[in-house]
């Protein structure tokens, strides 16, 4: 039985389906703080700092995996840096501690290209490499990879993760982070709006397209646990762009779409981040490949956001 925990969120929502699809629907159980705007499926209300409230339902269910995405993301997490620590930390170590006492099969616990900082290359970052992250969210993640491994190596916990970069999808919005432009971007073309973008046209960022960010998840889930080397978080690659080069694919199907550049607090994030990933310790250890890149993800963005919008005025309105 699979528990997916912050299963509202921009990843959750399509995680929790595609663990569906693949376990059978009365196999996963949703949870979030909130309950979400669509009811579909078993869903539970859980505030994941609540630990008495995750061994209730881990025990009422018989869960035997989690999925632990809850997490308070990079920009969001810099209006109030000491609560996203507490929701970050607090969260996974209570799911590391009650799957280590509960003798959960397996956990996922999703780690970010924030870990990475200045200090780091920024072309083709190494999966072992120097990592001074400069946001709370990036420390939480850096921290958290390292519980990880450390409840793997003393009480033999199967944890598994995976460095996500900028996630973009056309099923849900982002939740707060220093990517979410490139998610907003297609929403406001496909309305035939101008967007601003907080970013500045040239800073380049790692991303995947959410159908590859949801298969490296599931596949580094079934992998045999012989082949998971790494048990802090490994690398994973999709595509690398430019918020300019992002508007010149979306421009070949909107020729007339506009983006004005005005960046904000979030340009300094970013700037603290990596160009681009190495991610060959994945593709050698459980097959890890991405399909989708700028051109493939940003028709299928376009195809689906306009079948969304002409069935649906209101949907998913920015
Ligand atoms: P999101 O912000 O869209 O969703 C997070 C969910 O967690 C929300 O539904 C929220 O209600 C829930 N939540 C917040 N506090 C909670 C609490 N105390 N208890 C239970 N639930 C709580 O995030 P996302 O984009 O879906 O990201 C999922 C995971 O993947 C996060 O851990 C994030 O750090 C990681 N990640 C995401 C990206 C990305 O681009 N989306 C990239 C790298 C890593
Ligand atoms: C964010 O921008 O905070 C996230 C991430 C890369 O972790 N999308």
């Amino acid at each position: 039985m699979v528990l997916v925990i912050g299963a509202n969120g921009q990843i959750g929502s399509v995680l929790t389906k595609a663990l569906k699809n693949r376990y059978g629907a009365g196999q996963v159980i949703a949870s979030d703080i909130r309950v979400p705007q669509q009811l579909e499926g078993r869903f539970v209300i859980l505030d994941i700092t609540k630990r008495n409230r995750l061994e209730e339902v881990v025990d009422r269910f018989g869960i035997t995996q989690i999925y632990h995405l809850a997490a308070i993301l990079s920009a969001k997490g810099e209006t109030n840096p000491i609560h996203s620590w507490d929701i970050n930390m607090k969260g996974l170590l209570n799911v590391l501690e009650v799957a280590r006492l509960h003798q959960l099969e397996k956990v996922f616990f999703p780690s970010s290209i924030a870990v990475f900082g200045t200090n780091t290359p920024k072309e083709l970052t190494p999966q072992f490499t120097l990592m001074n992250p400069s946001t709370v969210y990036g420390i939480s993640k850096l921290a958290g990879e390292q519980w990880c491994q450390y409840y793997f190596e003393k009480y033999g916990l199967d944890v598994r993760s995976v460095r996500y970069p900028g996630v973009i999808g056309h099923q849900s919005l982002p939740g707060g982070g220093t990517t979410d432009y490139a998610v907003e971007i297609f929403h406001a073309a496909v309305q035939q709006k101008t967007y601003t973008c907080f970013l500045k046209e040239d800073t380049m960022l790692p991303m995947m397209y959410m159908h590859d960010a949801v298969q490296a998840t599931i596949s580094i889930m079934d992998a045999p646990k012989s082949s998971i080397s790494i048990r802090s978080s490994y690398n994973i690659a999709g595509m690398s762009f430019t918020p300019i080069q992002l508007t010149q694919a979306i421009q070949h199907h909107f020729p007339n779409f506009k983006v004005n550049f005005k960046p904000d607090f979030r340009q300094k994030i970013a700037d603290s981040w990596t160009n681009s990933i190495d991610d060959h310790y994945a593709r050698n250890d459980w097959a890890w490949k991405a399909e989708y890149d700028l051109k493939k993800m940003t028709e299928e963005m376009i195809h689906h956001l306009k079948i969304n919008y002409f069935n649906n005025p209101k949907f998913l309105k920015i």
